[in-house]
C-alpha cells in the first residue's frame, strides 16, 4: 500500500471506527512552527520545551552513566554494569527523603491513629457497588465502600492492630496475605479462628518485620472471587538502593457479569469484566511520571482463575522482588512483560526515559476487552470476508465500527452487554480526569479491560498536566511529545470528537 493509501486506509478507518465523532477538524495555522507540517488538524504547541533536557536544580543525580541516559532510550555498554538498563540508577528523589509514598490510582488508603503503641486501622468487609466504567455499577464484596478495599501502608517494624467489624450478610475471615504472623491472626478460616458473625467485632493485632508487597483479603473463596482484597504495603526501615520517584501499585482481577445483571457470578469459570484497582480500561487512571525518574511499579493478581502477563511498552525494567521479598540486585532480571499469577506479586524498576503514553496492559486478548466481543479486523463484519479483504491490500475495505447488523454480531454471544456503549456524559466524565489531559482522541478504544497508560511527561508537560489547571486541547500532549522527541513528519492527528 502507498503512503497516501495507508494514509487514506487510516484515517477513513479511524473517522468511521470512531462512532460521534467528526471527520471536520478546524485547520490549524502556524504548523510550520509547530514542526507538524503534514497534518492540518495538529493541535497547537504546549508546555515550554527547554534547551535542553537535564537533571532539575537540587538533584545532583547523573544524566548518564556508563552509556544509560535517563533521558532517551539506551542500554549502557556493559551487560555486568551496575547501570546498564539502568538497572542501579536512582531516581531525583534523595534517599535521605525516605521511601515515596505508595500510590494506587482509584484507590484511597486506609486511615490510622496510634493506640497503645499500635497503628490502629478499621477495616469493614461489606457488598458495595463499584463502577468498573462510568454508568456501569457492579455489585461486589468489598472493604469501606472500595472494591479492592482501601490501601494499608506500613513501615517495617510497625505493630499494627486491624479492628475488622464484619458487616457482611454472611460470616467472613481476614487474612494478611504474605505475613509471618502468630497463627491466631492469619485469619485462615476455621484452621484458625471462629467466623465473624455479621455484625461482629474481631481485632487482629501483630508486628510486621518483613517488607514488601501483601495484600489482605477474605479466606472465603467466593468472598475473593467477589473481589474481597486490598493492597497491604510495607515500606523498608532501611530504604531500598537506588531510591525510586514514583511506587505505584495494580490490582488485577476478573469477574463474571451475565447480559442484564450486576452481580458478578462468583462460580463462573470464565470472566467477562476485567478491572484494574476496581476499574476497567479506559477508566483506570493512567499512572503519570516525569522524564527520567525511577519508577517502581507493584503488580498483584487477585484474578480468581486466570494469570496475566503484564506487559509495558516503550522501556524495559527490571523485576526487583515478587510476593516473597526483595530479590537480591545480582539476580534482577530485565523484562518487558511478567507472567504474574494468581495469588502472586511482581515489582519491578524502571528509568522513565522514553516519553510517551505508553499502554501497560494485560496481553491475554480475552482480558483486553470486557466481554470480548469489540475487535477490529475483518472477521466478525458482513460483507468484509477476509479472503477479499486479503486480496488486494490496496482495495481493502475500510472498516465499518458503526455498523450495527447481524453481520457485526459475534456468533453465540450477548450482543447488549453492559458497557459496550458510552453516552457523552460517560465519555465527560472519563475525558475530565487530570491524567488524561491532552492524551489523542480516540485513545480509549485502544485502552479496555485489564489496560492501563503510562504517562511519561518531560516536566514542564507534567506541570501542565498534573498540576496546572490550564485547559488542553484534546491530543496537545502528545503532539507535542512527538514534536519534541518523535518523527513529526509523519505525525496523524486523530479525529476531533463531537461535543468535546
Ligand atoms: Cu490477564
Amino acid at each position: 500500500m502507498s503512503t497516501e493509501d495507508r494514509r487514506k486506509f487510516l484515517k477513513v478507518g479511524t473517522i468511521a471506527a470512531a462512532a460521534g465523532l467528526t471527520g471536520k477538524a478546524t485547520a490549524q495555522e502556524g504548523n510550520a512552527d509547530l514542526n507538524l507540517p503534514n497534518d492540518p488538524d495538529a493541535p497547537p504547541p504546549v508546555g515550554n520545551a527547554p534547551a535542553e533536557t537535564n537533571v532539575p536544580a537540587g538533584s545532583n543525580v547523573q544524566a548518564e552513566i556508563d552509556g544509560f541516559s535517563r533521558f532517551k532510550p539506551t542500554r549502557g555498554n556493559d551487560p555486568e554494569s551496575d547501570y546498564y538498563l539502568g538497572k542501579k540508577m536512582p531516581g531525583f528523589r534523595p534517599a535521605s527523603a525516605g521511601p515515596a509514598p505508595f500510590e494506587a490510582p482509584d484507590l484511597d488508603k486506609l486511615p490510622w491513629k496510634m493506640v497503645n503503641g499500635a497503628k490502629e486501622f478499621h477495616l469493614v468487609p461489606q457488598a458495595v457497588r463499584r463502577e468498573f466504567l462510568p454508568g456501569y455499577f457492579i455489585d461486589v464484596y468489598g472493604y469501606n465502600g472500595s472494591m479492592p478495599g482501601p490501601t494499608i501502608e506500613i513501615t517495617q517494624g510497625d505493630r499494627v492492630r486491624i479492628v475488622v467489624t464484619n458487616e457482611l450478610p454472611e460470616d467472613t475471615f481476614l487474612h494478611w496475605h504474605g505475613l509471618e504472623l502468630p497463627v491466631q491472626y492469619d485469619g485462615s478460616a476455621t484452621l484458625t479462628q471462629n467466623p465473624i458473625k455479621p455484625g461482629e467485632t474481631m481485632v487482629y493485632e501483630f508486628d510486621v518485620h518483613e517488607d514488601g508487597t501483601f495484600y489482605y483479603h477474605s479466606h472465603v473463596a467466593m468472598q475473593e472471587a467477589f473481589g474481597q482484597v486490598g493492597f497491604f504495603i510495607v515500606h523498608p526501615k532501611k530504604a531500598y538502593d537506588p531510591p525510586v520517584d514514583r511506587d505505584f501499585g495494580l490490582m488485577f482481577q476478573n469477574f463474571h457479569v451475565d447480559p442484564t445483571q450486576t452481580i458478578s457470578d462468583s462460580w463462573a469459570m470464565d470472566w467477562n469484566w476485567h478491572t484494574i484497582n476496581g476499574r476497567s480500561g479506559p477508566y483506570t487512571t493512567p499512572l503519570v511520571c516525569k522524564h527520567g525518574e525511577r519508577v517502581r511499579v507493584r503488580l498483584v493478581n487477585f484474578a480468581p482463575m486466570q494469570h496475566h502477563p503484564i506487559h509495558l511498552h516503550g522501556h524495559t525494567y527490571w523485576e526487583t522482588g515478587h510476593e516473597g521479598a526483595r530479590t537480591p540486585s545480582s539476580a534482577w532480571i530485565p523484562r518487558n512483560t511478567s507472567l504474574v499469577g494468581v495469588a502472586q506479586a511482581t515489582n519491578f524498576e524502571f528509568i522513565a526515559n522514553n516519553p510517551g503514553d505508553w499502554i501497560f496492559h494485560c496481553h491475554m486478548v480475552h482480558h483486553m476487552m470486557n466481554h470480548m466481543t469489540r475487535q477490529v479486523g475483518p472477521r466478525i463484519r458482513k460483507g468484509v470476508n477476509v479472503d477479499r479483504y486479503l486480496q488486494n491490500t490496496s482495495t481493502r475495505p475500510a472498516v465499518d465500527f458503526t455498523r450495527n447488523d447481524p453481520g457485526f454480531a459475534t456468533p453465540g454471544y450477548p450482543q447488549k452487554m453492559q458497557g459496550m456503549e458510552r453516552t457523552m456524559p460517560q465519555m465527560k466524565t472519563l475525558w475530565n480526569r487530570r491524567e488524561v489531559k491532552g492524551m489523542r482522541a480516540n485513545y480509549m478504544m485502544a485502552v479496555k479491560g485489564l489496560m492501563t497508560v503510562m504517562r511519561v511527561l518531560p516536566d514542564d508537560l507534567y506541570q501542565l498536566v498534573m498540576e496546572s489547571d490550564e485547559a488542553v486541547e484534546i491530543g496537545a500532549v502528545f503532539a507535542e511529545i512527538v514534536r519534541r522527541f518523535g518523527d513529526p513528519e509523519a505525525y496523524e492527528a486523530a479525529p476531533k470528537m463531537m461535543g468535546m
